[in-house]
């Protein structure tokens, strides 16, 4: 047996949400993981931010590549749409579904070496193409089901459990989606609820490619005093950019104004992202700035978190194709095959 199934029974006590679903109803199989390991708190991030946006589960569709990371999808949203792909190759599977169906909201869960080691050129146009989804990296600095081998994110001079230091440049997934044109771009750390379930939230509801770097202690391999990526090391160089609160559209819509601290950032749905400045002078709305900004802190050791760029007016790769409203499975005969007169319109067209 591969997994170990939950048993079906709900506490009384468990809040229904507007669709009549308890948050049980978004969990799946019961973690197989390390006990302590980041990514069952994403995973539980997850089910929270899908419990709490009274998302219809079979609408959702979940895609993830190889890996302890790739693996979670199992451990939520048991009645969604799931598909475990090949290592690195999640974000071409995720286009196509998306090309094929645009009415499922996709979420692509992966690793630091499922996308920036095997899978970098996927990711890499996954985002530049704008894909409708929210792209997750369960980023822990190591290859964790492969026992432990530097990723290409695990930043220069930091040490693996046996001492030996890494002398390769990290790539900062941050900096090359904002730099590929994603228009949300966020980071956050696994054992901050707080921020991830908000972040989560609003990336489920933004339209276009949103992408939310995770740092997630890998506990059997990279939580030692040598790695930039244990619990010790992100909780004390962890600096937070804004404090975001999500209001929903099919809410009434009362966003508190506190001039000159906050922001607010209404989305293509009409919900709306209130970001609580805590860094001075951020405008998550600037790229440029953004970019600036990362790099600044980064060369001060710090770790920047929260939603670092938002464009509320971003276009997705469907608007970019002009492709039809519909799912490409319910169209009909008739649509497919429009005739001779089309035929000629189209070559026409065409000399
Ligand atoms: C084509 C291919 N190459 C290599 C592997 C071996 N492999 C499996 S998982 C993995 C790395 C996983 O690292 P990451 O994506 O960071 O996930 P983590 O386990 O750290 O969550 C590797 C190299 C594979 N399964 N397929
Ligand atoms: S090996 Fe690391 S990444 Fe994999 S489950 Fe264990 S703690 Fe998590
Ligand atoms: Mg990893």
């Amino acid at each position: 047996m591969t997994y170990l199934a939950k048993p079906r029974l709900h506490h009384p006590s468990l809040t229904p949400n507007a669709l009549g679903y308890t948050r049980r109803d978004y969990e799946g199989s019961v973690s197989t993981l390390c006990a302590g390991c980041g990514h069952d708190s994403i995973s539980s991030a997850i089910i929270q931010a899908c419990y709490e946006l009274d998302l219809p589960p079979h609408r959702l569709a979940k895609l993830s590549g190889i890996g302890c990371s790739s693996k979670t999808p199992d451990y939520f949203l048991g009645n969604s749409h799931g598909f475990n792909t090949v290592h690195g190759r999640m974000p071409s599977v995720l286009t196509g579904a998306n090309m094929a169906n645009r009415e499922l909201i996709y979420l692509g869960v992966s690793g630091d070496g499922d996308s920036a080691s095997i899978g970098f050129g996927q990711f890499a146009h996954a985002i530049r193409r704008g894909v409708n989804m929210t792209y997750i990296v369960e980023n822990n600095g190591v290859y964790g089901l492969t026992k432990g081998q530097f990723s290409a994110t695990s930043d220069k001079g930091s040490k693996s459990k046996k001492g030996v230091v890494n002398h390769d440049s990290a790539i900062d997934l941050v900096s090359v989606a904002l730099q590929l044109g994603a228009t949300f771009v966020a980071r956050s750390f696994s054992g901050d609820k707080a921020q991830l379930v908000p972040l989560i939230k609003a990336a489920l509801s933004h339209k276009g490619a949103a992408f939310i770097d995770t740092i997630s202690p890998c506990v059997q391999f990279n939580n030692h005093s040598g790695s930039t990526k244990s619990y010790d090391y992100v909780r004390e160089h962890n600096e937070s950019v804004n404090k975001l609160d999500m209001v929903l559209a099919r809410q009434p819509i009362n966003v508190d104004y506190a001039p000159g601290s906050t922001v607010q950032v209404t989305q293509h749905d009409g919900s709306v992202l209130s970001l609580h400045k805590l860094a001075e002078h951020y405008d998550p709305t600037d790229r440029i700035a953004a970019m600036g900004y990362l790099a600044q802190r980064q060369a001060a050791g710090e770790i920047v978190t929260g939603l670092l760029y938002v464009d509320p007016a971003a276009h997705d790769l469907h608007e970019a194709l002009d492709t039809v409203d519909v799912p490409l499975n319910s169209l009909t005969e008739k649509e497919l095959t429009p005739g001779q007169a089309a035929l000629d319109r189209i070559n026409a067209g065409l000399r």
